[in-house]
């Protein structure tokens, strides 16, 4: 989003913070809010909060996606607080209220303010270091899963309707290419053509679901790995955050980002495709947290289709990437010319790793299954 700088004090004001504001500076690497760490003085003590503008152009209901974050926030607080947890704020987001008790703020410009407790000695790694860490964060993304199976009240609302519906994600790409607005096709013909050459595999998840064995659930639909904070002292993964895209969905998703994001040694946007690989290694251990904790409500096919599930996502994002590329960069943020090309080509080197390593993956499921 690119508007007049906001006037970030005046925005914390609406909130229930204690203590006297210090600073507001940008924080993190997410594509999508604006993120903004506050600081605060509290008798003495420095405080950190944490402040959000909601990116309105993409999640269009912010009202009812607020709605989800607090009803699984309430939910997780709850189960904490069952268990005796000492330290809950650490473990769940705990939104902290405006002044008049609402779950975000409307500014004059008509921009979603939200603010959060700030989890402290914790970060959200952008490239995953060990099989611990991927270990870590599959099992908590399994086991925010089983939070939420017996979430109470309505369906959850839908903040992105068809959001890894990877057809229509193919049916947007090749709008953008037939239009080709920028003129880009061209600096992408290979691309693009590595991209229309696999369109056969578009509805692989989605007839798992349709033919009944592979269950609507409610996922979390964006568990990059730095969407779940490890605690930098023990390593542990400690909290689940970027609760926006929060709704119904399959478990594969959440799964298959995971493997997207937490087993290559490369970043998302690296330009030298030599180093991007999906580890074995990682896979193992992704495999072996998620069921953990998952484990015993996936069904069988959900687990047999655990690989499937990581070429899917990761070919989604190649075709996502592509089609922001292709319309001119108005989805994700960009910090350089051709980023979303480069975040495709990690995509497209990424998918060919899978394919090559597949029967070592399935393998490596089934031994996972069978271990005690
Ligand atoms: P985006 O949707 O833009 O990715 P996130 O909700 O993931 O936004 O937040 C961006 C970054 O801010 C995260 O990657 C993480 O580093 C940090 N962050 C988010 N929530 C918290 C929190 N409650 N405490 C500490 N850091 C946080
Ligand atoms: C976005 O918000 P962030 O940066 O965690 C995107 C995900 C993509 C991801 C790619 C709402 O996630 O779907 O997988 O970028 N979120 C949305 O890095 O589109
Ligand atoms: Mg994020």
């Amino acid at each position: 989003m690119t508007s007049p700088q906001p006037d970030l004090r005046s925005i914390a004001a609406a909130f229930r913070l204690c203590g006297d504001f210090v600073a507001a500076v940008p924080y993190g690497s997410g594509h999508i809010n604006d993120t903004y760490a506050l600081s605060y003085n509290q008798g003495g003590t420095p405080v950190r909060y944490l402040l959000q503008r909601v990116n309105h152009t993409i999640f269009k209901d912010v009202p009812g996606l607020m709605d989800n974050i607090q009803r699984v926030c309430a939910h997780a607080q709850a189960r904490l607080a069952a268990a005796g947890c000492p330290d809950a704020s650490r473990r769940a987001l705990t939104l902290i209220p405006t002044v008049d008790g609402a779950a975000f703020h409307r500014d004059d410009r008509g921009n979603y303010w939200r603010v959060y407790v700030f989890i402290e000695h914790a970060t959200g790694h952008n490239i995953v270091q060990s099989p611990a860490q991927a270990y870590e964060a599959a099992r908590a993304f399994g086991a925010f899963q089983k939070l939420l199976v017996d979430l109470p009240g309505e369906r959850l609302n839908e903040t992105i309707p068809n959001f890894h519906h990877t057809p229509r994600r193919y049916e947007a790409f090749e709008a953008a290419l037939a239009a080709d607005t920028h003129n880009r096709a061209v600096a992408a013909r290979a691309e693009i053509d590595w991209i229309l050459a696999r369109r056969d595999r578009a509805s692989a998840l989605l007839d798992l679901n349709r033919r009944g064995l592979v269950p609507e659930r409610i996922t979390h639909n964006d568990t990059k790995l730095n969407n779940v904070l490890l605690d930098d002292a023990t390593g542990e993964a400690i909290c689940v955050i970027d609760l926006d895209t929060l709704m119904p969905g399959l478990a594969l998703y959440d799964f298959g980002d995971l493997v997207r994001t937490s087993t290559s040694p490369a970043a998302e946007d690296e330009r030298d495709l030599g180093k991007v690989t999906m580890q074995l290694p990682m896979f193992d251990a992704l495999v072996r947290g998620y069921l953990a904790t998952a484990g015993d409500f996936l069904t069988p096919a959900e687990i047999a289709n655990l690989p499937t599930a990581g070429m899917i996502l990761t070919l989604t994002l190649a075709v996502r990437f592509m089609t922001d590329f292709l319309q001119g960069d108005t989805y994700y943020k960009i910090h350089r010319p051709n980023h979303n090309l480069d975040r495709t080509r990690t995509q497209i080197a990424l998918v060919d790793s899978i394919d090559a390593q597949r029967e070592a993956m399935d393998d490596c499921v089934r031994k996972a299954g069978t271990r005690p």
